[in-house]
């Protein structure tokens, strides 16, 4: 007998778009998934991967038992004998090698899983581990080591508030692929179109005329790796034609000399060779933003994973504060998310911390705000002695594609004596694992999206039920990593207890919330990751703080309303509430930053490699992921070599040809795709793709592998003050195959 068909209200976890879906379920198989035009954020937008949540769920290689391996064999097993397995194999690692030979990466995906996000801090706090990895490495680090210089918190991160500003300035992105990052907007491109229809501009500084691009304005093609450095001849440029504008910032910053002096040297004149981009452009652009009623400066990914990457995203918002365009309406502005999560769960460093918290045993690389370079994982695993990498957990993460030096990576896996991977897939990271533990289905967890709210400039919320329950055996991934946690620092499954833990955890955060106890836990039924998110709205901004606040809101409120509640713009002004530095004022050129300037100054002086490969991403791919979906992979193939035309002439090579990619690293042979989108000397490769590896099970995927490009990214490649990866403007050589 056939159930009637059940609609559910959702947010697509899958980007920051946070597109409010509403997904048909007839008989337990989602049927369709639609854009849900009264969603209160997203309006109807979605995108083409949003439409695949019910094929990620029904993916026929989505992993729903454990797997555990011996030698090249695996089997299912129940949980209880996959966690036996997993203390067998900590504790093993322990007692032979020590406590500081377990380590972890990370991922991406952790993020999306509800819950997880919350018991992060108690993870650490249970499993003692010192040293971890994460993708923030390969992504965001340069940011939150500018933040944390500038205003004292590395998740204060200010973002440009492009709905109301009339010239918007992007270093390094491609929302049309990406959908925005680190700027949650419900339609980048659309906003791009209200820009310019409202007499604004858009300008995009990319050495790839992206799609983005090709709907801006004006596009100034960059020389890969050099953002910093015509970052700071805008600086001066401000500096030498009296444009500096401080507006309300006149008396909160530090450091005003400081920095014209370090600019001083840095005049158009000086970089335009370096950049590629003439003087005269440089300073119709510094001008233009000067001009501008309000400007909004941006720098993503491809500002972070560069050679100056650190550098390059603390000039962003030193630009945006020179020219008044700072926490203010249409500049860059801080969020101010509905949960006071972030702040109880997830500390940011405190600023009387060294930003140096230790180094790499291998290379001795700087350990920056906690963080250690992914960069140098395969060493850690490969290099015998005290301290090295013995067991390493993984979870939503998937390094061998993902991060830099990854032929080393996949070669110094099988040396772990113990890997253990909580993840959806077989893929090419958790083949080599001994234990892999499935991850619930998306759409078998409560969701709210905790990081993009963090990431938007318009509070609100949105709680979802879960569409699905979950096998009854399977535990929520919260309490799989904690009982890692716990295993980890040597004690058994057998004096796990679950529920203490989650109290007491419960009890911490609601001490540093200032809330009593009693009343918090009394006025919510049950434990686990829902009532701290209903801690974190009644504490925050909008909350009810448990009655004190007649018309404040809670968990409850939010349950009511399944398209969400949108409760308004951010404000302006927020400087006294973010700023946490000893001076209490922003610091706006810290020691720190300045010590690495000449490293800038060295390169400008060295001779451009001849060709230099950058990363690109498309609308229908996730990182590595999300290829074992069928409707994503149609079409023509999209791991291409683009190449500028003038290049394949010189080289030799047509459209379609196959051709060596050569690094310091590694080579791949890829299928080039000839195209004047992009600069002369620079080709791009998408990343997240070679599929082809033995041993992994995702079938879709590997009928179109592609090359892994982190195969050519050699892991010394790093921005060595934050550690972060360098994934863009790689050196290398291209021949015909
Ligand atoms: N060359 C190059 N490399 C890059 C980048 C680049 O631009 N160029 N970008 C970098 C960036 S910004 C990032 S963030 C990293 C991402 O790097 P990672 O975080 O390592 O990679 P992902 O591809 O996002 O891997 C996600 C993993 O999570 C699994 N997964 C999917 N759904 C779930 C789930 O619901 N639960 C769990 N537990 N697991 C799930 C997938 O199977 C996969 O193994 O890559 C980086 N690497
Ligand atoms: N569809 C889809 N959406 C995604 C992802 C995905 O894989 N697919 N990944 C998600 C993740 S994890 C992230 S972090 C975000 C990233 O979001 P974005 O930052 O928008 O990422 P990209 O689309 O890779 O755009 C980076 C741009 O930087 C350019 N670039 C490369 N080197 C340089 C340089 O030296 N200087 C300058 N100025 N530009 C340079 C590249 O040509 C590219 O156009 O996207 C998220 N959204
Ligand atoms: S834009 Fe992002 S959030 Fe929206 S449907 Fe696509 S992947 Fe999902
Ligand atoms: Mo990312």
């Amino acid at each position: 007998m056939s159930v009637p068909a059940a609609k559910h209200l959702r947010t697509c976890p899958l980007c920051e778009g946070m597109c409010g879906v509403e997904i048909t379920v007839e008989d337990k198989q989602v049927t369709s998934v639609r854009p849900d035009r009264d969603d209160v954020w997203s309006h109807g937008h979605i995108c083409p991967k949003g439409t695949t949540l019910g094929d990620i769920h029904q993916d026929k290689d989505r992993l729903t038992m454990p797997m555990l391996r011996d030698g090249d064999k695996w089997r299912e097993a129940s949980w209880d004998e996959a966690f036996a397995r997993c203390e067998e194999l900590l504790h093993g690692v322990r007692e032979k090698y020590g406590h500081e030979s377990i380590s972890g990466y990370f991922g991406n995906m952790l993020g999306k899983s509800f819950g997880i996000s919350q018991y992060g801090s108690l993870f650490f706090q249970l499993s003692k581990l010192k040293t971890v990895y994460s993708s923030s490495t390969v992504d965001q680090a340069p940011k939150n080591l500018s933040c944390h210089l500038m205003y004292g918190d590395m998740w204060r991160i200010p973002i440009p508030d492009i709905d109301n500003t009339d010239l918007w300035v992007v270093f390094g992105a491609n929302p049309a692929a990406s959908m925005g990052s680190i700027l949650s907007h419900p339609n980048v491109m659309d906003a791009i179109k209200t820009i310019r229809k409202r007499g604004g501009k858009v300008i995009v500084v990319d050495p790839v005329n992206t799609a983005t691009a090709q709907k801006s304005d004006q596009w100034l093609p960059i020389r890969p790796g050099t953002d910093a450095a015509l970052l700071l001849s805008i600086v001066h440029t401000l500096f030498a034609e009296n444009l500096v504008r401080l507006r309300q910032l006149e008396n909160s910053v530090n450091g005003l000399e400081e920095l014209r002096v370090v600019a001083n040297n840095f005049a158009p004149e000086t970089v335009q060779q370096f950049c590629g981009i003439d003087a005269d452009v440089i300073r119709e652009l510094t001008r233009e933003i000067v001009r501008a009623p309000r400007a909004a400066i941006y720098g993503r990914i491809g500002l972070c994973t560069q050679e100056f990457g650190t550098l390059a995203s603390w000039l962003i918002d030193v630009i945006a504060i020179l020219t008044g365009n700072f926490d203010r309406v249409g500049g860059l502005m801080w969020s101010n998310p509905s949960t006071a999560h972030l702040g109880l769960t997830l500390k940011s460093f405190p600023v009387s911390y060294p930003v140096v918290t230790g180094h790499t045993r291998v290379r001795g690389a700087s350990l920056v705000l906690g963080m250690a370079p992914a960069s140098c994982l395969a060493e850690e695993i490969a290099t015998p002695g005290p301290g090295q990498i013995k067991a390493l957990l993984t979870a939503g993460s998937n390094p061998v594609l993902s991060s830099p030096s990854a032929g080393k990576l996949d070669a110094a896996l099988p040396m772990l004596e113990c890997m253990i991977s909580l993840d959806i897939y077989l893929n090419e990271t958790t083949r080599h694992a001994h234990v892999i533990l499935p991850s619930q289905s998306l759409l078998e967890q409560p969701y709210w999206d905790f990081w993009s709210w963090v990431f938007a400039l318009r509070s609100g919320g949105k709680y979802a039920p879960p569409v699905f329950e979950r096998p009854a055996d399977q535990p929520h991934d919260w309490q799989t990593q904690l009982r890692l946690g716990w295993l980890c620092a040597g004690n058994s499954n057998a004096t796990f207890d679950l529920d203490k833990l989650d109290d007491e955890f419960f009890a911490t955060l609601c001490e540093t919330a200032g809330v009593d106890y009693e009343v918090a836990t009394t006025s919510f039924e049950g434990g686990g990751p829902e009532r701290i998110l209903d801690l974190a709205i009644r504490v925050g901004p909008f909350g009810d703080r448990y009655g004190e606040k007649a018309d404040g809101l809670n968990l409850q409120s939010f349950k009511e309303v399944p398209h969400g509640i949108d409760l308004g713009p951010t404000k302006e002004n927020m400087l006294p509430q973010v700023l946490k530095t000893a001076s209490g004022k922003i610091e706006l050129a810290p020691d720190y930053l300045l010590q690495d300037i000449p490293r800038l100054t060295a390169a400008m002086t060295t001779k451009h490699p001849e060709m230099v490969l950058v990363s690109r991403r498309h609308l229908a791919s996730m990182n590595s992921w999300m290829h074992n979906i069928d409707t994503l992979m149609r079409g023509r193939e999209r791991c291409t070599l683009h190449i500028h035309p003038d290049d394949a002439t010189r080289i030799g090579i047509a459209n379609g040809d196959k051709v060596n990619v050569t690094s310091s690293e590694d080579s791949v042979t890829v299928v080039s795709e000839i195209t004047d989108a992009i600069l002369q000397g620079v080709v791009s490769l998408p990343h997240g793709w070679g599929h082809d590896t033995k041993g992994a099970q995702m079938i879709i995927a590997r009928s179109k592998p592609g090359v892994n490009t982190n195969l050519l990214s050699p892991g010394t490649l790093v921005d060595a003050i934050s550690g972060n990866a360098v994934l863009n403007g790689i050196p290398v050589v291209i021949a015909r195959a």
